[in-house]
């Protein structure tokens, strides 16, 4: 016999350039395990938990720009895998997820761990499948691999059941063939859409991480100068302009539509890339444009062009190529006039910019009182971190603080949560760092995210992942006092305290001893003298170190267990 599915899986794989696989094993994939020990140019990252895995090749593809390959393990592995999934899912991320089973063979007996596996991953995947057959293994992956990667990209769970592995492998090995996406728009919409711009008094961008996949920053600037306007992040959670860019404005916000709607209707001439309108938890039901607005979508996603709102100038092509073609018909369509209310638009922008940065400085010089503030640590570590530093930024509450002294600027060394499940901090630590060796990799979560995936810096020592991480150590769920605050003012209820299942202040979370415990060197900050020896002893370690940073907070460690046993 030739050899087996095993092998087979394993060689398309490498064939297909991937190099790692962040999993956790199960005896239904036992012979994937024991054939990978044969096959050396594959690293297992091993993590303790299926949220972790997935996490970490979230981060790895978007580091990447490729495929990120994941394995769980069957029902039990899948379930604890769907959170995590569901926000690959919604961050287009592209993951090969495959899973063991016992084998087709014993689908009718309903044994132990047998589920509907492939029922169970639909809804949090761009496709899921089960192998039927030896002789389609191949052409099964093949198949899931260039889905993911095809704009718009997303994880793919694909079923292995044991006895298919078993049988013998006759298919070829053969690289996946990917489409080219580099789709242009049709030259007469495109021209329509340039005279839009070029005659609005309000052009309004909003974007979105298409324009990061499709590498459409620089002509993303170009366009957002030419005309002045205003640029908006939707649901972006990567660098698609700098955040130093004076006409970066910030993001539009994941959960209230009555946030996003002054925004949303401020432009005249509104232009939508890669993200859609508008991913929120309580979106506006209503209209979010100025009434007579004229809106032009550019995506590679037909289903997230017009979705929820209508368009009047659809166009299904590359951000990038799309965005470079609209340039060159800016400058022909742009009038003097035009140029030059651009141009005082963009000035004046920098000026805005210029005063919210002293802000951000200021702030951070004027807070110090009896708790720190995450500012404060942010004002230290931020020009400590070299200027190839890839950070993960789950930080929550805290994320302003930290992007108002990073300031993202280049393409591929900033990445934020996307779909709102928690973990993704110090997991993605993992996905980052395995991306790129040999350089320092920032991790800061918050201390409920971080409580998702403490197992993840286990992985970092076992594998000898350098990664700094910073816990914002704020003894709560920071960002439901805040959401609940809004809650309350919509319903004009007043005066009460926080719930006190916000607050996680008893017992107390001691993060840098839970690292150690895990074998990563840590450092417990709560003084503000303690902020710049902690910076220098993590960025000069040359492991894995946790910064534990204990920062203000609204807790009753008083309440906790008084009312209703809470
Ligand atoms: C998996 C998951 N469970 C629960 C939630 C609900 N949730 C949203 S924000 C939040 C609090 C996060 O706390 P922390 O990470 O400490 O950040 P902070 O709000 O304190 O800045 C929770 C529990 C979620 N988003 N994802
Ligand atoms: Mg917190």
């Amino acid at each position: 016999m030739g050899e087996t599915g095993h092998y087979a899986v394993l060689d398309q794989l490498i064939a297909d350039g991937v190099t790692h696989i962040f999993g956790n094993p199960g005896t239904v994939e036992q012979g994937l395990l024991d054939a990978m020990m044969d096959r050396p140019a594959l690293s297992y990252v091993l993590t303790l938990q299926e949220s972790v895995a997935i996490y970490a090749a979230d981060a790895y593809a978007r580091a990447t720009g490729g495929l990120a390959v994941a394995q769980i393990h069957s029902s039990p592995g899948l379930g604890n895998a769907i959170g995590a999934l569901y926000q690959a899912h919604r961050g287009h991320s592209p993951i090969l997820v495959f899973g063991g089973d016992a084998g087709i063979r014993y689908q009718a007996m309903d044994a132990q761990m047998a589920a509907d596996l492939v029922g169970m991953a639909r809804p949090v995947t761009k496709w899921a499948t089960m192998v039927m057959d030896p002789s389609s293994l191949l052409r099964v992956l093949r198949r899931a691999i260039k889905v993911a990667l095809t704009p718009p990209c997303g994880p793919v769970y694909v079923c292995l059941p044991q006895d298919i592995l078993d049988a013998e492998a006759r298919e070829p090995v053969v690289p996946t063939s990917l489409p080219n996406t580099r789709a242009l728009p049709d030259p007469d919409l495109l021209d329509r859409a340039a005279l839009a711009l070029a005659a609005a008094k309000r052009p309004t961008l909003y974007v979105g991480d298409g324009v990061a996949r499709s590498g459409a920053q620089a002509a993303l600037a170009r366009v957002a100068e030419m005309l002045g306007a205003d640029v908006w992040g939707v649901d972006s959670g990567e660098v698609n302009l700098s955040y130093a860019h004076p006409l970066w404005r910030g993001q539009t916000g994941h959960m209230f539509g009555s946030h996003s709607l002054p925004i949303t209707s401020s432009g005249d001439v509104n232009l939508v890339v890669g993200t859609y309108m508008v991913p929120e938890v309580f979106p506006e039901l209503g209209s979010i444009y100025a009434p007579g607005a004229t809106t032009i979508h550019i995506d590679l996603d037909a289903d997230a062009i017009a979705k929820n709102h209508p368009v009047d100038i659809g166009l299904l092509a590359d951000p990038k190529v799309a965005l470079e073609a609209l340039a060159g018909r800016l400058e022909v369509r742009l009038t003097g006039d035009g140029r030059s209310a651009a141009g005082e638009r963009l000035a004046e922008a920098a000026a805005v910019k210029e005063k919210a940065q002293a802000q951000v400085r200021a702030t951070a010089a004027g807070s110090g009182g009896a708790a720190l503030t995450f500012a404060q640590v942010a004002a230290e570590l931020v020009p400590r971190l070299p200027a190839d530093a890839l950070v993960f930024d789950e930080a929550l509450t805290n994320s302003p603080a930290l992007t108002g002294f990073l300031q993202p600027a280049g393409p591929g060394g900033f990445y934020q949560t996307r779909g709102g499940s928690l973990g993704t901090g110090l997991a993605g630590g993992l996905g980052l760092q395995a991306a790129a060796p040999g350089k320092t990799v920032l991790a800061v979560s918050g201390d409920g995210g971080a409580m998702y995936v403490i197992q993840a810096l286990w992985s970092a020592v076992r594998h000898a992942l350098p990664i700094k991480y910073v816990v914002c150590n704020n003894r709560s769920y920071r960002l439901l006092q805040a959401n609940i605050s809004e809650f309350w003012s919509e319903r004009a209820i007043a005066g009460r305290g926080f719930p006190i299942p916000f607050d996680l202040s008893t017992p107390a979370l001691d993060f840098a001893q839970t690292a150690r415990s895990m074998g990563v060197a840590a450092a417990r900050v709560e003084t503000a003298e303690q902020i710049v020896p902690a910076v220098e002893a993590a960025l000069a370690h040359d492991g894995p170190f946790l910064l534990d940073v204990v920062l203000e907070a609204d807790v009753h460690p008083e309440l906790v267990g008084v009312r209703c046993g809470q």
